[in-house]
């Protein structure tokens, strides 16, 4: 039933819960002379094209192609609408190969019809810190699915990664492929309750009116931690010491030098969030949270065209109890004007989303690593990952 993924160095479900296959690479690296120099080929009217994401163009056509034709919910109510200055920032991290910005253009029009990314990144597996690529963003045209397009992407992709000598991969994705290393499930806070309601996000509970969920939902104005502000480019040594120390509980995640902190968790206006706590005697810092943003497009709704949204990142709690550290996370949201704050149930996270108010999404999300397997699947909060 996966033609393709079948053919592919990855966890099959025939060997789920066989124990004598042992955990790490399935296939060992091969001469770098041995990778297919050449592209693969593509269905005649369409042509390979390396999209450079420093050209504001470029960059533009990715966004629109995304815009119209990347990943809505079950629904269709919604389509994620990650926007330019995201993209640059997701595609350009410390180390990134241009390379593995791989478009699809339609060769009369020259309309870009499809597109793949990879990332740089380490991505430790308990002990072994492997250098992988991160893949995301795949995307095929509406008008062009279920033509054996993605299988054709991924192996320009997988070429690409292994002509820069790299084997292994991360990436995550809404549908079941063999074989998942963790299922997770997002979780929603409402911020602007009366929105997400009109426009069908949620659902007024039972025994409810528009005014108590209001109330129900209610933030403070600002934060209630004290020294909670906005991480600083001067913090990013103490920012890293504090997240590698506290990665390391998990069985799988990244493995952030100040470099990686420098780029994916400095703030960027539109883009990402980070506070911190800083004890006023020590100066030390304690505790840290973060969020990115990523509004959807609400498809076919008279009063409402985006919905904005936060998503959890990467948090660090020490001396501030979690649950207080997220609550203002929220009021920093709010005010910043997000209608939800997402959440996976990765890390420590399970720890604070019923209290806090969240409540459980629909659909999940799928973790996968391309030639490394395994023993077993592992529980959420053993994974210390979160992709964009
Ligand atoms: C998916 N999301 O199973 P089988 S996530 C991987 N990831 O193969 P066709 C997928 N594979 O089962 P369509 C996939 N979705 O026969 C489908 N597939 O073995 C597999 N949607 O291809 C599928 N973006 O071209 C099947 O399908 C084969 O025209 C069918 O295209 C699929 O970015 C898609 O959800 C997803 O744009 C492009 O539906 C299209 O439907 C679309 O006939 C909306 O493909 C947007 C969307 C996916 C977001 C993401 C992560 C992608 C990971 C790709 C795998 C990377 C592997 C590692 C590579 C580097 C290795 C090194 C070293
Ligand atoms: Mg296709």
């Amino acid at each position: 039933i996966h033609k393709f993924w079948e053919t592919q160095p990855v966890g099959q479900f025939k060997d789920v819960g066989d124990s004598s296959l042992a955990e790490g690479p399935i296939e060992p690296p091969t001469p770098l002379s041995e990778v297919k120099q050449e592209p693969y080929n593509l269905p005649s009217a369409y042509e390979w094209t390396t999209c450079d994401m420093d050209s504001e163009e470029t960059c533009l056509e990715v966004y629109n192609l995304l815009k119209n034709n990347y990943v809505e919910d079950d629904e269709n109510l919604f389509r994620f609408n990650y926007s330019r200055e995201f993209l640059g920032w997701a595609l350009r991290p410390p180390g990134y190969f241009a390379s593995w910005h791989i478009g699809v253009r339609a060769k009369a029009s020259k309309k870009l019809v499809a597109f793949i990314s990879g990332v740089p990144a380490r991505i430790r597996v308990r002990e072994h810190v492997v250098k992988m690529a991160e893949i995301n963003f795949l995307c095929v045209h509406k008008k062009l699915r279920s033509k054996r397009l993605a299988p054709v992407m991924i192996k320009e992709v997988t070429r690409r990664v292994h002509l820069e000598n790299i084997w292994q991969a991360a990436y995550t994705a809404g549908v079941v492929l063999p074989t998942p290393i963790t299922t997770c499930q997002y979780w929603h806070r409402s911020l602007n309750p009366k929105k997400l309601i009109d426009v069908g996000f949620s659902r007024l509970g039972a025994r409810m009116t528009m005014s108590r969920t209001i109330k129900l939902y209610k933030l403070p104005d600002s934060p209630v931690t004290p020294g909670f502000r906005k991480m600083e480019l001067r913090d990013v040594p103490a920012v890293t010491r504090l997240l590698r120390n506290y990665m390391s509980q998990f069985s799988v995640a990244p493995d952030f030098d100040e470099t990686d902190v420098e780029h994916w968790l400095l703030p960027k206006e539109s883009v990402v969030d980070s506070f911190l706590v800083e004890s006023q005697y020590t100066r030390e810092v304690t505790d840290f949270c973060s969020f990115y943003t990523l509004p959807s497009s609400i498809l076919g709704n008279q009063t409402y065209s985006t919905l904005k949204a936060a998503y959890s990142y990467y948090n660090v709690s020490t001396k501030t109890p979690l649950l207080q550290l997220m609550n203002d996370a929220l009021i920093v949201a709010k005010k910043k004007d997000f209608d939800v704050f997402n959440a996976l149930d990765v890390m420590e996270n399970e720890s604070f989303l019923k209290e806090l108010k969240f409540g459980p999404g629909d659909g999940q999300l799928h973790y996968y690593l391309y030639n490394y397997r395994i023993r077993h699947a592992l529980k959420p909060s053993e994974l210390g990952l979160v992709l964009l």
